[in-house]
This record gives C-alpha cells, structure tokens and sequence, in this order.
C-alpha cells in the first residue's frame, strides 16, 4: 500500500466510510509532518516567482568576516548607494543583515516589485523592511542584527540605478563566522549555525553565489562548510569563488589558481577555473623593488580603483592582462541557463521533500491500518473463545429460545411415532427456562468476579447436566480485554464493561430467527436412526427429555440480568449434552457419524452465525471495522474427529451498524484517491 504522494493526492477514509477526506498538508498534519506541508507551499510558491522571475537574476555575495563582501557590492553601486554600504573591520562597520541590492527599474516598475517582494518575502518568512536613504541611518540598519537573530531573519532591500547596467541584483550577505549567541567555543558546524540557515533561505531567492574568502584564510574548513551547505541547497546554481587580499609577489597569480587547497576546493565543489576571482591587497603598493597591487592588476581595474576604493577582481585564470573583470561577470551568465538549472534545483527539492512526504504518510496509514487490525482480530479472538470448548476446542452453540424451539420441533418431528406426543407435550423449554431462573437466584450470585465465573460454569454443568458451558460476564471480559496488548492501554476498564453489557444486550435482541430445518431434521433423523427400538424409547423417554431441559436453561441464563444491571453471555455445547446423556443410558450409542453429522450442522446452523453477530455487533460497539477492508474475517473450530478447520465468517450485512459505545481507537482506514496524474509537476 506504498503509494507515490503528489501534490494532488486526496485521503478519503475507507472506514469509517464517512465521506472524511483529507489533501496532502491535512494528511501530513495527521501524520504529524506538518512542516514537510509548510516546506513544500514554501518551494512551490518560490519556484513560481522564480519562473517569473526569470530574466532577473540576484547574485549573492557571502563568504568569509571582513572578506570584503560589502565592498564588492559597493563597486557596483552608484556614488549615493556606496555611501549606504559600511565597510570595515569593526563589528559596527560589519554587515549584520541580509541586504537586497537591485536594479532601481525593478522598484520603479510596480507590478515587478511587488512580485520581487513576494519572492523574498517568502525566503523570509519574517517579514521584510526598505533600506534607508540616509547613509547614517542605513549604517544602523545594516548592523542592527548583531546579536538580534530575529532582526537579522528581516531583510533589507534597497534600489540602485547603476545596478541596472548589470541587469542583476545583489544580496549583501552577513558573514556566517558570527555567533550571535553562541560561546566562543564552540565550533561552527552546519546544524547549529542560524546564520547559514538564514543563508540557504536567501538561496532561494539567488541565481548564483559568489564566495568571498581571504586568500590567507583559504584552508579554513569553514568554508568547506560554507560551500557543502550552498551545494545541499542549491545543487546546480553557479558558485564564483572570489579570492581578496592576495599579497602582490613573484608569480602571482598563477600560484594562487595552482595553489593546492585552491585546486581542492574545485574539485569538491564543481567550480570552473574561469569561476575564480582574484583581487589583490590594495593597501601593498610598490615598495623599492617589490611590486605592489597595481602591477598584479589589469591596468583599467586600476584606473577604477582610483575612483572608488574598492578590491579590484578579474578572473585569476586570464592573469593580469585580463580584459574581463568582476562587472562583466553578469554578460558572461548564461541568465537562461541558470534559470533553468535553478528551476531543476526547485524541483529536485520539491520531489524530494514529495518523496519524504509519501514515506511519512504511508507510515501513518500503515500504522493506522495495523492499530486497528489487531484490535480487529483482539475481539475476533475474545468472541471466538466465548464460542469454544476450552479442553476440547469444539464449537459451542447459543441456546437462544428461537434455537431451542428449531431444535425440539426437529426432534420431536423426527422421532419414533410412538414418542412424538409424549416428547411434544413435555414442553421442556418453558419449564426450564423458569427452572433456571430458580438455579441461579439459589446459586446467589452477586457481582460476578473473575473468579466467580469458572464455579459457576461448574454448579451449572451439575445441575442442568450439560456436558459444556461457558459463562462471561461484562466486568470479566472487560478486566481480562485490558490486560491484552492489543486493547489501548488508556481505555478503562468500566468503558469497556460499558460496551460488553451492550454487545450482550443487542446480541440477546438481535437472534437469528430462522434455521434450516431442513439440515436440522436429516441429524436428528441420523441421530435417532442410529438406535435400536429400545434404546429410542429408553433415550427419548427419560434421557432426553432431561438434557433438553437442561440446555433450554442456558437461554435462560443468557438472558438473565444479574446484580448491577450487568448482563451474562452464555455458550454451550448440545451435541455434547445430548451425547452425555443418550451415553448415561446406553453403553455404546449410535454411529460416530451420526454424531459428526450432527456436531457439523450444529456448527454451521448455530456456532458460526452466532459468532458472525456476537463479532458484528461487539466491533460496532467498540468502534472497529467488522471486516478489515476486503479481508475474509476467519475462525478456526475442532471437528467431531478432532481435525482443525477453518471457517469463514460473515460480516452480517443484515444488521444495521450499532453506535458504538466505547471507542477503542480513533484511527481510520484510509485510501489513497490521485485526483491527477501522480507525476510532481508542480504548477
Ligand atoms: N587592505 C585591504 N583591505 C581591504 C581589501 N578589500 C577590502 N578591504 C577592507 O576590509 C574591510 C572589510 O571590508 P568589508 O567589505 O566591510 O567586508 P565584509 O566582508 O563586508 O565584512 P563583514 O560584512 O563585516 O563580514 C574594509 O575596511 C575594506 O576596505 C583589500 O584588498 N586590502
Ligand atoms: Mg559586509
């Protein structure tokens, strides 16, 4: 039953069958995963904007403390915007926010922006806010998360015309060093750092990643965790290495792309040569013979430098001579491409978190399913037993009135014609009912304990000379039902008494009228045509006549209210009485198959459809399902022979459901409906 969940997977509940339905983040908050639901309305919303988006990447700048990750987005902005973005080594010039730096067209166009702020705003479910105009009150935004994870979890977003040339934004990212509330101590690792789950939130949002890291700070293995955890959340996306503060030397910059943990980091991450940036310490100018940064750096980055002080980047690959740099990074973007890789990540993530889901509820209905098969077959089991011989394992039999008339009309119609009249004007069954009642009320049962029921099974196999009888009460069963594994271990003992007194009383109110007379009459035929003339008159005269008494007695007892209201249950077994008694007169009675003949239609005339109600009526009153979906309910009985059989048993169609009394479970049987194809086509 492992169905694939899809975003268009109904639950309808096969039982109770109710009309009950559940969709996918209603089944998931049954199953108690409600986040996997809030994940995917997350990835499904991100991933629509996304597609609108398309033509519009964000690059994220992150990366290391103080790497300069402030000053590479300051070198795309416009005088007005730099001095919005502070830049330095203190903790206040630090960057403690998430800050959206976009194209001033993208803001300016107001049905784009709100659809930009849709797609942050979901990334950061927090809330957003607009970076101020004022560069002193700008500063105070960008540091105000320090230590305020949830000012942090807010991010800004601010305009820029220059940013239009580049046709992309940018976030401005705080570093991932940071421990906002964490001791000094403590290692930095990808599970416990909230700064890098902030980080892949934004991921979301952004097309690329470019990773700033001090070129003397290359072998820490933060940024092994740094870039695994972009990699997990973002599989495709391009990641852009920008290497800052390379010291100007001989053999720069060859040395630094050659270098070994660099060379490592690209291999483990999947990033391209031409994906490394390099820019080198500004503050190390020429020095007597020693070069300084200008030399390593291609002459028209040098000419920008002096314009705005900022690091100058160009691809280490093309060395110093390169006509490429950092601002000309967006032409080379294959905007599509990425798009489109982006759009797969989304989906991956999305049919991963399905397939998480699918286990997750599958789970749930398994467990469900089984809780309320094994009460299902608990019941079956306590039913079957209140219908078995406990030493023999035979069938017993109800001797409800209805029985016991079907039984005495077929003995009588098939005696000797010299015994019909006296064994018809003996009437046993109206005496003994009356008779029972007398030998309980002596027998002076109160409460009927545990204890209590196995001697009165003995004084009353005595006394009605039964050769098998088995007693229950509601408060026995109740006790012993508790104890069982099967039974919930918060549901009381008085509930469940409750719900037995029910089942006894709907079962004594719901007999089955009719037998067939026909199958009852050809045993009792076999029975009698089984002894000679003298024995049929020896048997029918006195033995008999006795025993059917006897088990009319039974019915009695059945019906018997005892002290408190409770109610009895009582099971005998007639082949066995009547065999006792015909044996108490005759030393060997008639033929083993007249007896087998007659065990078998008294288990398929009276044992099985009693205990079809008995289950029926027991599983509506403890809110069970009689049949466990389409599986055949099953018992098993000892022949005359001593042979094990299996019997099936009817779900009784022919009564109408019960309400149930004490509720065992609140579980259901559910059904998996798929509405639409089961592919994860998202939209
Ligand atoms: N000496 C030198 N300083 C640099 C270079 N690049 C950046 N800086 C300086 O390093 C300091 C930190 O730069 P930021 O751009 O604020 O760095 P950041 O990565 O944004 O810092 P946080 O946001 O606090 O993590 C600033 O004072 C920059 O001017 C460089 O190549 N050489
Ligand atoms: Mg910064």
């Amino acid at each position: 039953m492992n169905h694939v969940v899809s975003l268009h997977s109904e639950w309808t509940s096969q039982w109770p069958a109710d009309g009950s339905a559940l969709d996918l983040s209603q089944a998931l908050e049954s199953a108690n995963r409600g986040e996997i639901s809030e994940n995917l309305t997350a990835i499904q919303r991100s991933l629509e904007t996304a597609k609108l988006l398309s033509q519009h990447p964000i690059l994220a700048v992150t990366g290391q403390l103080n790497s300069g990750k402030s000053s590479v987005v300051a070198s795309f902005l416009s005088p007005a915007g730099r001095e919005r973005v502070p830049r330095g080594s203190s903790s206040a010039t630090g960057t403690h926010r998430f800050v959206y730096w976009v194209p001033q067209s993208w803001m300016d166009d107001l049905s784009f922006r709100e659809l930009l702020l849709d797609l942050i705003a979901t990334a950061h479910p927090d809330g957003i806010e607009f970076l101020n105009d004022d560069p002193v009150i700008a500063a105070e935004q960008y540091r105000s998360g320090r230590d305020k994870l949830e000012t942090l979890a807010i991010p800004l977003i601010a305009g820029d015309p220059f940013l239009d040339k580049l046709g992309a934004g940018l976030l401005d990212c705080p570093d991932i060093q940071t421990h906002d509330y964490a001791t000094e101590h403590e290692e930095v690792t990808a599970d416990e750092n909230p700064r890098l789950d902030f980080l892949s939130n934004a991921a979301r949002v952004c097309s690329a990643f470019l990773v700033v890291w001090n070129r003397s700070a290359i072998r820490d293995r933060l940024i092994e965790i740094m870039l695994g955890a972009l990699r997990q959340r973002m599989a495709s996306a391009p990641l852009y290495l920008l290497i800052n503060m390379i010291r100007p030397e001989e053999g720069q910059p060859q040395r630094t792309i050659e270098d070994r943990d660099v060379t490592r980091l690209l291999e483990q991450f999947g990033i391209g040569e031409d994906h490394v940036y390099g820019a080198f310490d500004f503050a190390i100018e020429d020095r007597g013979d020693r070069k300084g940064w200008r030399h390593y750096t291609p002459t028209g980055l040098v000419q920008k430098f002096d314009q705005a002080e900022a690091p100058q980047f160009y691809p280490l690959a093309e060395g110093a001579n390169s006509k490429t740099d950092l601002h000309s990074l967006t032409k080379s973007l294959d905007v599509a491409e990425i798009q489109r890789t982006k759009i797969l990540d989304h989906e991956s993530e999305l049919s991963n978190l399905l397939h998480q889901a699918s286990i997750s509820v599958n789970k749930w209905m398994g467990d469900s399913e089984e809780e309320i098969s094994n009460i299902h077959q608990g019941l079956l089991a306590t039913c079957h037993r209140m219908m078995t011989d406990e030493k023999t394992g035979e069938p017993l039999q109800i001797m409800s009135q209805e029985f016991a008339k079907a039984l005495h009309i077929s003995l009588v119609r098939t005696a000797p014609v010299a015994l019909k009249i006296p064994l018809k004007m003996a009437n046993p069954f109206d005496r003994a009912f009356s008779n029972a009642k007398k030998i309980i009320n002596k027998l002076n049962i109160k409460a009927l304990a545990t204890d209590k029921i196995k001697d009165l099974e003995g004084e009353l196999k005595q006394h009605l000379k039964l050769g098998s009888i088995k007693i229950a009460s509601s408060d026995a069963l109740a006790r012993r039902m508790q104890s069982q594994r099967w039974c919930p271990a918060d549901v009381q003992v008085v509930d469940i008494e409750k719900a037995w007194n029910q089942v006894f009383d709907t079962f004594n109110k719901h007999p089955i009228e009719s037998f067939d007379q026909e199958m009852l009459d050809r045993s009792a035929q076999e029975r009698w045509d089984g002894f000679s003339l003298t024995q049929k008159f020896t048997i029918g005269g006195k033995a008999l006549l006795g025993t059917i008494g006897g088990l009319a007695a039974v019915c009695g007892i059945a019906t018997l209210a005892v002290d408190g209201g409770a109610t009895l249950f009582a099971a005998t077994s007639v082949s066995h009485a009547i065999n006792g008694s015909i044996a108490a007169v005759i030393t060997a009675g008639g033929s083993a198959t007249a007896m087998m003949g007659f065990q078998d239609s008294l288990l398929k005339d009276n044992t099985l459809p009693y205990l079809s109600r008995l289950f029926s009526i027991t599983c509506d009153m403890f809110r069970i399902p009689r049949a466990v979906r389409n599986k055949v309910t099953e018992v098993q009985f000892k022949n005359a022979n001593g042979s094990d059989s299996n019997y099936k048993l009817s779900s009784s169609p022919e009564l109408a459901t019960f309400p149930a009394v004490t509720s065992l479970t609140d579980k259901r049987l559910w059904d998996t409906v798929q509405t639409e194809d089961s592919t994860t086509d998202p939209i």
